[in-house]
């Protein structure tokens, strides 16, 4: 029993036409109850009016759609009401809708019914959400895999096969005498548990790759003061966002900017360049830097050509073990290059070499072969999660442990890919998953 719901679920502003949306089991009734036709038969566009009956006020002319549960897009009975975009008129409908007993539907509660009812996994409905957040055509093919089932379809097979070797380990250890049984050895458990691996670890690399595509790649501009890192900001940006002068220290606090890199959004962040510094708002700044080296996916570290004072050499230590480019700035002030060396003029615009580089590093150049995959951190966590305990089951096996104990890391790795999916999701995670969608979905 699902009370009635309702919710603007166009944006809020001013525009020809905004959408309305009522979903739960009285929802026919409260639009009844304010429609100047019957409304009966579903799957229906009706034209007429919304009319407060107390007062006897026409409030709009509508087109209203009824879609009747459970094939509409919660499961339960929905009306969508499409009535003028003035933002006065849609809330005195939702507020009329209220007076009839329907209540404010919360941030992405209209999803979170549809995943209740069973019309979508977890998968399909967070994909919801990050595809109206899309901000590249990759990043909304991505999400669109998701919401056909294409990506939780890479899911069922593997949990399937994880099934059928825990019931066969438990038919073994509940019925050693029985002959017609198969008999599991320790050496099938690891051959089957390894082709899941394989398995699991693929999803695990296309997941991260298509985390990038999703959410963009944050990259940090670091080196010490004067080496150029916001003229390459500016010049990565094709505009003039950071301030430039000849003065070492001029960027104090950090100056954010994105753009499109083949498809992908590089999160750029150019930082204040990093020295010993007596000066209390610059130290401030530096310490900022110094704590996104941690944060960033990619590191540029900006030199400058044909000079290495001892703070380049302290940053490239510091950064040795990140992913990261160093870049050779103020390309046209030497006369010979390394040929292994990345050069570029950010005072010339020239940084052809090193959007290659990071062209390179994150393989965008095949985004055009997407294919479906996990890439929340939420799920690539989970696939991580079934990665561990895969590997422990097979570590017991090939010590010859009991079947119990290996049963139960199989167990868990077939848990962990049912959390993927939702099946039997905690309330809890439901609530921070849904709570980030926008209102109205
Ligand atoms: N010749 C030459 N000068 C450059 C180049 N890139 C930047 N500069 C100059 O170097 C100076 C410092 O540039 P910035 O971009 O402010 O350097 P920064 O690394 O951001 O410096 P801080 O903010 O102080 O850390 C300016 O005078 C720029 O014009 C380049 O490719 N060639
Ligand atoms: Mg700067």
């Amino acid at each position: 029993m699902f009370d009635c719901i309702v919710s603007l679920i166009t944006p809020p502003i001013k525009g020809a036409v905004a959408l309305i949306r009522l979903s739960g089991d009285n929802s026919l009734d409260i639009a009844n109850s304010i429609f100047t036709k019957k409304i009966e038969e579903s799957y229906r566009v009706y034209h007429g009016y919304i009319i407060d009956k107390e007062n006897d006020e026409k409030i709009d002319e509508v087109l209203l759609s009824y879609f009747q549960g459970p094939k509409s897009f919660t499961g339960e009975d929905v009306i969508e009401i499409s009535c003028h975009g003035s933002m006065i008129i849609a809330n005195q409908i939702i507020e009329l809708c209220i007076k009839k007993g329907a209540r404010i539907a919360e941030r992405g509660e209209f999803s979170s019914r549809a995943f209740y009812n069973g019309k979508i996994d977890l998968v399909q409905a967070e994909a919801i959400n990050s595809l109206i957040n899309a901000e590249t055509l990759q990043a909304k093919k991505l999400q669109m895999f998701s919401l056909e089932g294409k990506t939780s379809s890479l899911i069922y097979p593997i949990k399937e096969t994880l099934a059928d070797i825990l019931s066969l380990i438990e038919v073994n250890i509940d019925y050693p005498e029985y002959e017609d049984v198969e008999q599991i050895t320790d050496e099938k458990i690891v051959d089957e548990v390894d082709k899941i691996i394989i398995q699991i670890n693929t999803l695990i690399q296309d997941g991260e790759r298509s985390k990038l595509i999703n959410e963009g790649i944050k990259v940090a501009l670091i080196g010490r003061p004067n080496v150029g890192k916001s003229s390459l900001l500016n010049a990565l940006l094709k505009k003039d966002k950071a301030i430039v002068t000849s003065i070492p220290g001029t960027t104090r606090d950090i100056v954010e900017g994105r753009v499109n890199l083949n498809g992908i959004i590089l999160n750029l962040l150019d930082t204040a360049g990093i020295r010993d510094s007596y000066d209390e708002i610059e130290k401030i700044g530096i310490e900022k830097s110094k704590n996104l080296l941690d944060e960033a996916d990619l590191i540029i570290l900006v030199l400058e050509a044909g000079i290495l004072l001892d703070e380049d050499k302290k940053l490239i230590e510091m950064t040795k073990d990140k992913k990261r480019i160093i870049v050779y700035n103020k390309m046209e002030t030497v006369k010979e290059k390394d040929p292994n060396k990345i050069y570029i003029s950010a005072l010339n615009k020239d940084i052809k070499a090193l959007e290659e580089e990071i062209i390179k590093l994150f393989n965008l150049k095949e985004l055009d072969e997407l294919t479906p995959s996990l890439c929340s951190s939420r799920e690539i966590g989970l696939l991580n999660k079934v990665k561990d305990n895969l590997f422990e089951a097979k570590k017991e096996a090939i010590e010859g442990i009991s079947l119990d104990l290996v049963s139960i890391y199989l167990k868990n790795a077939y848990d962990a890919l049912k959390d993927i999916l939702g099946e039997e999701v905690s309330v809890d995670l439901e609530k921070e998953i849904f709570s980030r969608f926008c209102l109205g979905k």
